[in-house]
């Protein structure tokens, strides 16, 4: 999966670095992208950029998807220095090719882009300590009451039907049908789990269609290791993969949010026994969340929460499942039933979230504003 060092530098070259190369090595558990850490060296100081190989089987449209990166980055960075912020650290920001590009196409026709490396600031994959949610919750909050200023028509879809529930089971249901690896008859009780649920799937399209609930900008993948949290002051510091801001609910990024951050175990744990959905985590969250929205989401929204946090954790399980009966081409495994296993865990808390539902009701009631 990972490419040759030859081609790394390659890429890494392309862009405007400080010094010489030190070193190049894969980084972070992202599930799409190829991402390396890029050190370099000048005068005894170091400098470190991340690098990454887009996926362009993911995303078609990679002019399209860096011009979202490019506007949407400039946009927070003149917000960031109107608050006197760290235009460095509070946002991405893109390295431009030698040429002046956003983005390098090397000679395999891979795209590249590379980013100045936030240091001094960690992307969990599990939370750790429940005052880090909170701050994720206030700031994925507030990211979308900033971007509520983006103009919209300007972003491209990068991946079109990102969050169609509906469109995304019609999709599942052809992998069972055509079972290209012959493992669906292995997985028959979690597709009946899903079948189960069908008809929940379409609630908020037909919910928008009514003009009952708004579409906005929103970022659209927002787990916990999309935000990065500052290590000295322990306050939420920059969102990143910034790859599928687009028109979207605000209740499935909020609901994006739950199913990765208040499971109390990994996305791809074994061990379906320490799966479960944390009420505390879920109520830090809930509070930060309406704390950062500032009073923006409509009624519905509010009491649709738990809704999208149930929803984006059977979609994403749904995923999992059809990417497993495809064969893995789609999210990056590092095992044998990688994306099985993480299925098993999104449909194991949907089915937590279902036990709990009259507690989270009461907890999004508490923090109504
Ligand atoms: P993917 O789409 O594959 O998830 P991401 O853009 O989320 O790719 O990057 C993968 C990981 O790389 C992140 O979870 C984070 O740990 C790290 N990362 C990405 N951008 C930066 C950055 N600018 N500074 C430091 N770490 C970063
Ligand atoms: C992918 O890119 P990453 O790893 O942050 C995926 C999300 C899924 C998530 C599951 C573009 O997110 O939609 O919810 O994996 N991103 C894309 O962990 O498909
Ligand atoms: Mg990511």
């Amino acid at each position: 999966m990972n490419n040759s060092r030859e081609t790394m530098l390659e890429a890494a070259q392309a862009f405007l670095i400080k010094g010489t190369i030190e070193s190049c090595e894969p980084y972070g558990s992202g599930h799409i992208n190829l991402t390396y850490r890029l050190v370099c060296r000048e005068k005894g100081q170091e400098y470190a950029y991340i690098l990454q190989q887009m996926n362009q089987e993911v995303f078609k449209d990679i002019k399209g998807l860096m011009s979202n990166v490019k506007g949407v980055t400039s946009f927070l960075r003149r917000q960031i220095i109107e608050n006197h912020g760290d235009p460095d650290r509070e946002t991405l920001n893109l390295v431009p090719t030698r040429d002046g590009q956003d983005y390098y196409t090397d000679s395999l026709g891979h795209c590249w882009r590379m980013y100045l490396f936030i240091s001094q600031a960690t992307c969990y994959n599990l939370v750790e300590d429940p005052k880090d949610f909170y701050q994720s919750g206030k700031a994925f909050g507030r990211f979308q009451c900033l971007l509520a200023d983006y103009p919209a028509d300007e972003l491209h879809e990068t991946i079109p039907d990102f969050h169609n529930t509906p469109a995304r089971y019609e999709t599942f249901e052809k992998a069972v049908r055509e079972d290209v690896m012959g493992r669906a008859g292995q997985v028959a009780e979690e597709i009946q789990f899903i079948r189960e649920r069908k008809e929940d799937m379409g609630l908020a399209l037909r919910l928008k269609e009514e003009g009952r609930l708004p579409v906005r900008v929103s970022h659209n993948d927002t787990k916990l290791n999309n935000i990065m949290i500052d290590d000295a002051t322990g306050q939420a510091l920059c969102i990143i993969d910034l790859d599928t801001i687009m028109p979207g609910f605000s209740i499935f990024d909020y609901g994006d949010s739950i199913r990765f951050g208040a499971n109390t175990a990994q996305e791809d744990e074994t061990d379906l026994s320490k799966v479960s959905l944390s009420l505390p985590l879920f109520e830090v969250y809930t509070k930060g969340f309406l704390e950062g929205s500032q009073g923006r989401l409509t009624r519905t929204e509010t009491e649709l929460l738990p809704y999208g946090a149930k929803m984006m954790t059977l979609e994403c399980g749904m995923r999992f499942l059809t990417d497993y009966l495809q064969g893995d081409v789609y999210f990056h495994t590092s095992r044998e039933g990688h994306n099985l296993d993480r299925c098993r865990t999104q449909l194991a808390l949907v089915a937590d979230i279902e036990r709990k539902w009259a507690d989270l009701a009461a907890i999004v009631q508490k923090y109504q504003c």
